[in-house]
């Protein structure tokens, strides 16, 4: 059934926020054919995802989603499904507007993304509110069939198989990057990270090793570490050689143009949420930094994702791919020479990253089972 959506999504910092309520909301009117309104308190990020935004136009339709301005919000009647992006709190004339609603609205938090296990007793559990009559539900991705399951789009495993087998298609991609490839066999990786220490090591060890490697890093803090690893300064459009390594800075991509550098990659660096997801769906291996938090709360995220991304593999190369992934979050100088032991199974890895994937595609669609859940609450 056509069901009227409120998604509201701020934008505190970095760009996951809005990548991951951006995806949604187009998922619900493509797949879905349901009417949805995107509140958003940035326009600017919401841009440099999906360049057809217009970062001054208070309200716009992009791809089927009404874009709305955040300082509407108070004024506006709200949908029948009000989605808050990871707890974001709607202003308070919009709470009562939702109170007086005949038929109150279904009210969702939608959540972070967490292997952890706790994840499963905490999904669609109810929040009745103290001030009020409505009850808002935690909507929890994950990677279980107890939890909502992950964003992917449907048709998103048949294109990118199809990317990927199409060497003309990825040659052209990354020449629309300006990424020569000298060396048809260098390893291609791109590197999207939070400010890490063991970025240098691993710099060096590219530099260094056996195998040439060609780096792209699309535009951001990446590229500023990158300059001072290099001794250079390295912005969009930079080609930088070190030994074996080159280091291509691109311009910040489009969402759909990310997923393509993804898929084009023999390996990529991710981080936080929704690039960490998308990497996992590009069927390579990728190395993944958590959102670092000040506690170490970050590592036992790690730690519960590698038990269930290790648990088929065969020990010897979940063992490695443990070693690179606690190197990389703990930000040590182990990095370089843990590299390099991945490097050495590099076919395993690739083969467990294609199965994982598969195993991934097969399991639950976010965007459906959301939209199923609003629709039993509204019956
Ligand atoms: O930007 P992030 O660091 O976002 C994070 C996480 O959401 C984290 O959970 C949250 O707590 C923190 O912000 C505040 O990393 P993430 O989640 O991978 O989001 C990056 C988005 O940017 C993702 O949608 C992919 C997109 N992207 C592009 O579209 N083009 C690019 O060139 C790059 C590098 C990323």
């Amino acid at each position: 059934m056509k069901r009227g959506w409120d998604i509201l999504c701020s934008v505190v910092d970095n760009f996951g926020d809005a990548g991951v309520c951006w995806r949604l909301a187009r998922q619900l009117c493509s797949e879905l054919d349901q009417s949805v309104r995107f509140w958003v308190d940035n326009l600017d990020t919401l841009h440099r995802l999906n360049r057809d935004v217009n970062p001054v136009l208070v309200a716009q339709c992009i791809d089927g989603v009404e874009v709305r301005c955040w300082r509407d919000l108070a004024q506006a009647e709200p949908a029948e499904i009000v989605v808050e992006g990871f707890g974001v709190r709607p202003p308070p004339e919009y709470v009562d507007a939702m109170v007086r609603r005949k038929t109150p609205p279904v009210w969702i938090n939608l959540e972070y993304l967490s292997a952890e296990k706790w994840v499963e007793g905490c999904h669609v559990l109810p929040s009745p509110q103290p001030a009020n009559p409505l009850v808002k539900y935690f909507f929890f991705p994950g990677f279980t069939p107890a939890t909502g399951g992950l964003l992917m789009e449907r048709g998103l495993c048949g294109a990118r198989d199809a990317f990927q087998r199409d060497t003309t298609a990825i040659a052209g991609f990354l020449q629309s990057l300006q990424v020569t490839m000298v060396d048809a066999d260098a390893v291609l990786i791109s590197l999207f990270c939070y400010d890490n220490a063991a970025l240098s090591t691993l710099v060096h060890a590219w530099a260094g090793g056996a195998a040439p490697v060609v780096c792209i890093a699309p535009e951001g803090n990446v590229l500023t570490q990158l300059s001072q690893v290099a001794g250079r300064r390295i912005v969009a459009g930079s080609r930088v050689v070190m030994g074996k390594l080159a280091i291509h800075a691109v311009p910040f991509l489009e969402l759909d143009q990310y997923d393509r550098l993804l898929w084009a990659c023999d390996v990529n660096f991710v981080r936080g949420e929704d690039s960490f997801v998308r990497a996992q769906l590009a069927a390579r291996p990728l190395v993944w930094q958590a959102y670092p938090q000040s506690d170490g709360a970050h590592m036992s995220k790690v730690d519960a994702f590698l038990d269930r991304y290790c648990a088929a593999a065969e020990p010897e190369v979940g063992r490695r791919v443990g070693t690179v992934f606690n190197s990389w979050n703990r930000q040590s100088t182990d990095m370089g020479r843990d590299w390099c032991a991945l490097m050495e199974r590099r076919a395993d890895v690739d083969t467990h990253a294609s199965h994982w994937a598969s195993h991934l595609c097969n399991g639950g669609n976010l965007a459906h089972r959301l939209a199923e859940f609003c629709e039993y609450r509204l019956k």
